[in-house]
């Protein structure tokens, strides 16, 4: 059976949302976070899983964010898991994903104690072979990449939270030269690409961000190429540091670039709407601070949804760490940022309110899959009843995580019997096959409880 698929990008055409008990929204019209990012001449970039990148993920991750961060894909463990034998398959796939979208990589990371391959944290090696080692896997990658990399993560997370050098492999055996000579071989190996140090609990002037703070002093004194400074911002929900600008500015003076290179901000399980309008807040003032200071380039978040985050499975007990629920849905925090961005046409979801996005996720000559995904923010239901009206005949075939009644044009949905509660701050999804022939234009969702 032929089926032609459409591509990707499209999928965002095909896409619509109503609110419960008030006038549609605007999620499908608001201007993407990258184009607001660009008219304030900011960067706003993500962390992303390569084979996520399909799908609404693939979709919103190349729609809104102008810059891209392999989460894992550019680590040694990942690229050299068996020294001398590559695996570039996953970096390559973002490298190709983010040119094919107009968009910038961070490169993420070179150095680290982290993640790095066991037949090199199991060796043992005199400082000569670890320099040496070091230097292959710097001129290896970088060089690979040259040109596609807007910025390297060259050294992560190199101290201790009182300032003083992390005991790692690269500082008990080479001593804290690593971190120029790191930097050096970076730029002679792709002599454009910005290079940083990134590092957490750096965002507001404590001990840490001071330690870095004089390290990047130095670094520039001696002439050695170091053209910014990462604050990965893993946050925790209402603790943005007030001197979070302040900090920004002072390594800004010091003539580098700063990024916010990781930002989430955690909270306790379950998520409710007060905690949600705190996130947002917290998201919008991050981002605000980037925005105030013309050297602080780029806001990438670690996973732009709460199905791709780090923090669950290191936090137990905490999540919803990110911009976009698990579903996809824009939370409270996705207007926090496009607000900090200058965003004017964003409707954010009311206090009390459950919307329902009707999207399109495949589309081929004679059928297409569509999905509702019912959505409360300060709000719940018990049970729900999605209802539209089809203007080209489409005809509903089958369904599931519903039950959906078709009579003319006319669809009605309502919940299946385990499916009926969503929490505040929680969603759920139904999916359906249907048919369709000439055009395939998006119906109004009007949602209601059951
Ligand atoms: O997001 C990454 C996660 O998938 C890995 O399991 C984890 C391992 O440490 O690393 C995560 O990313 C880290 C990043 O590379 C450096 N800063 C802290 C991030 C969260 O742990």
């Amino acid at each position: 059976m032929r089926s032609l698929r459409f591509g990707l990008p499209l999928v965002s055409l095909f896409t619509g949302v109503a609110l419960l008990f008030t006038a549609p929204a605007a999620h499908a019209a608001d201007t993407p976070l990258r184009d607001l990012a660009a008219a304030k001449g900011k960067v706003i970039g993500t962390a992303v899983t390569g084979s996520k990148l399909t799908g609404t993920y693939g979709d919103l991750a190349g729609s809104q964010f102008s810059s891209l961060t392999p989460g894992n894909a550019m680590k040694w463990g990942t690229v050299e898991p068996t020294q001398g034998t590559f695996n570039w398959t996953e970096a390559d796939q973002i490298v190709a994903f983010a040119q094919a979208h107009g968009q910038q990589v961070r490169g993420h990371t070179l150095v680290w104690h982290s993640q790095n391959p066991g037949w090199l944290t199991n060796g043992t090696w005199t400082s000569a072979q670890l320099s040496s080692l070091l230097q292959n896997h710097i001129s290896t990658e970088v060089g690979r990449y040259k040109g596609k990399i807007a910025a390297w993560d060259v050294v992560n997370e190199p101290f201790n939270e009182d300032g003083s050098y992390r005991s790692t492999l690269w500082y008990n055996g080479l001593g804290s030269d690593y971190i120029a000579n790191a930097l050096t071989w970076a730029h002679a190996a792709d002599p454009d690409a910005k290079l940083y140090i990134n590092d957490y609990n750096v965002e507001g002037v404590n001990a840490k961000s001071t330690a870095l703070y004089n390290l990047v002093k130095s670094l520039k004194a001696a002439g050695v190429p170091i053209d910014g400074v990462g604050l990965q911002a893993h946050l925790v929900l209402g603790q943005v540091p007030a001197t979070l600008q302040q900090n920004i500015q002072r390594f800004a003076d010091l003539g580098v670039d700063v990024a916010i290179t990781e930002l989430d901000v955690r909270m306790a399980l379950p998520a409710d709407s007060t905690k949600l309008a705190q996130q947002k807040a917290d998201f919008k003032s991050v981002v605000a601070a980037c925005v105030a200071v013309s050297r602080c380039v780029n806001v990438t978040v670690w996973g732009f949804t709460d199905s791709d985050s780090w923090v669950d499975s290191t936090f137990p007990g905490y999540g919803a760490a990110t911009p976009y629920d698990a579903n996809y849905a824009p939370k409270p925090a996705y207007y926090g940022i496009s607000e900090a961005l200058g965003g004017t046409t964003t409707t954010p979801p009311p206090t009390g309110a459950c919307t329902a996005a009707y999207s399109v996720s495949s589309q081929w000559n004679t059928g297409f899959t569509g999905q509702v995904t019912i959505s409360c923010s300060g709000a719940s239901l018990s049970s729900w009843k999605a209802t539209w009206t089809y203007g080209a005949g489409q005809q509903i075939t089958q369904a599931w995580n519903a039950v959906c009644t078709q009579s003319g044009a006319a669809v009605s949905c309502t919940n299946a019997s385990y499916n009926g509660t969503v929490a505040d701050g929680s969603s759920v999804s139904f999916g359906f096959n249907a048919a369709w022939s000439g055009s395939n234009p998006v119906p109004a969702v009007t949602l209601s409880p059951a």
